[in-house]
């Protein structure tokens, strides 16, 4: 195929793309109820301009991996975000999933969309409590079968067949809850570490074998990976699942693509001191305050796949190695056992009798995600070489 003929077939089908939005869009539009807030009213309110919606919309439609031609209708998503019934859940974790959430320093139009959102139960911020918040709960399962989103927050405590956690006036496990309302769920998005694999309450030794929701619950979860994930990878999901009515192509472990696709390593502002072999090698020494690669001081940005350098955290002003400590890998498997220690390189690993250098291991771990294999499994194999077999802990993912 000539180069012209590959140009006119990619625009067909992204001509296609856009009519089968559109037509989803009408269909949300018509059978969703009303907005909750007049958004652009809101933006005006907030501060923020035309023109920086403008350039957000078309920062995110690019965020996306979509053509500019998709603008508008990034636009029309973020207006029609108010619609969308969420129904939150909380189970094991610290809340600081949430509490990034919230926190925003000044309004962006991400914390704006935020604001807006139709929050049918989130038992952090709710006024309702007790029965009053189960009735909102029940209403809200009534009121929007199969059509509202569920995201959830948290691990799932399996152990004692689900006792370890019991919610609400009727003291229900967080698996019977868990069961209840995503079955019920348009999609169900994990939220943070701990909901996506388990992460700190799965940490070994995992005396109450807690595991991820997708695992626990046995159903497929769109993975908003992170300890706490970035705003903006959740915002742009659900920007996605207004424009298209499905979550976005995901990677093997439901991470979607758009924001988990690349290595930290690949985009860190650092990498050219790692391909010139300027490290810091102490905290506070001369390669520090000159801003050298982190590598030697435990950075897991190799192994690690998040969109952090680009998107940043605080209103886009710093990520973790912009700040100078070393990316800690928490948008991957069990980072609190397998990324550790956090501040040491991960020891120099062999596998078929061969050296590895963290290039190979980062080529190997892209094969991996996409194939849905565990960085875990992984590590067991780069370590033992082979399964990992004097692992006899409880540990689960
Ligand atoms: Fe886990 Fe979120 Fe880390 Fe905390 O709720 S992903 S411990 S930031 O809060 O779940
Ligand atoms: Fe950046 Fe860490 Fe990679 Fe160094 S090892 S280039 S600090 S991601
Ligand atoms: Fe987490 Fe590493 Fe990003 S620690 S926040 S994935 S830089």
């Amino acid at each position: 195929m000539g180069k012209d003929d590959y140009g006119k077939t990619v625009s067909r089908q992204y001509n296609r793309l856009l009519d089968q939005c559109k037509v989803h869009m009408d269909r949300f539009e018509n059978e969703y109820p009303a907005p909750r807030e007049d958004f652009q009213a809101l933006l005006k309110e907030r501060g923020v301009s035309r023109r920086d919606f403008l350039k957000w919309t078309s920062y995110m439609t690019a965020a996306l991996l979509l053509p500019p031609v998709f603008e508008p209708m990034v636009a029309r998503a973020a207006e029609n975000f108010s619609r969308l019934p969420i129904v939150w859940l909380h189970f094991a974790e610290c809340t600081g999933c949430s509490e990034s959430l919230l926190r925003s320093s000044y309004p962006n139009v991400d914390d704006i969309l935020l604001e807006t959102i139709s929050l049918e139960y989130h038992e952090t911020i709710m006024a309702a409590a007790g029965d009053q918040a189960e009735k909102c709960l029940e209403q809200a399962l009534h009121d929007f079968p199969g059509k509202f989103v569920c995201v959830i927050e948290g691990a799932i405590p399996q152990g004692l067949n689900g006792q370890y956690m019991r919610l609400g006036p009727k003291g229900e496990t967080a698996l019977q809850i868990g069961k209840k309302v995503t079955s019920k769920a348009a999609a169900t998005i994990c939220i943070g570490a701990c909901a996506v694999w388990g992460n700190i309450p799965a940490a070994r030794p995992n005396p109450t074998d807690a595991a991820g929701v997708s695992k626990a619950l046995g159903i497929s979860t769109v993975n908003i990976a992170g300890c706490p994930p970035n705003t903006v990878n959740f915002t742009g999901t659900l920007l996605y699942f207004l424009m298209f009515g499905g979550m976005p192509p995901l990677d093997g472990q439901g991470r979607p693509v758009w924001a988990y696709g690349k290595r930290v390593h690949d985009l860190c502002e650092r990498r050219p001191h790692y391909d010139a072999g300027e490290f810091v090698e102490q905290w506070g020494d001369e390669g520090a305050r000159k801003g050298f690669c982190l590598y030697k001081m435990g950075c897991k940005g190799p192994y690690t796949f998040a969109n952090c350098p680009h998107l940043r955290f605080n209103d886009h002003v710093s990520w973790p190695v912009m700040a100078g400590h070393g990316c800690i890998g928490c948008t991957e498997i069990g980072f609190w056992d397998t990324m550790a220690p956090l501040e040491k390189p991960i020891q120099e690993a062999t596998i078929g009798g061969g050296e590895k250098t963290v290039d190979d291991i980062g080529i190997m771990l892209t094969v991996a995600a996409a194939a849905g294999v565990t960085a875990h499994a992984l590590f067991s194999a780069l370590r033992h070489g082979g399964p990992d077999k004097k692992d006899e802990t409880p540990h689960k993912e």
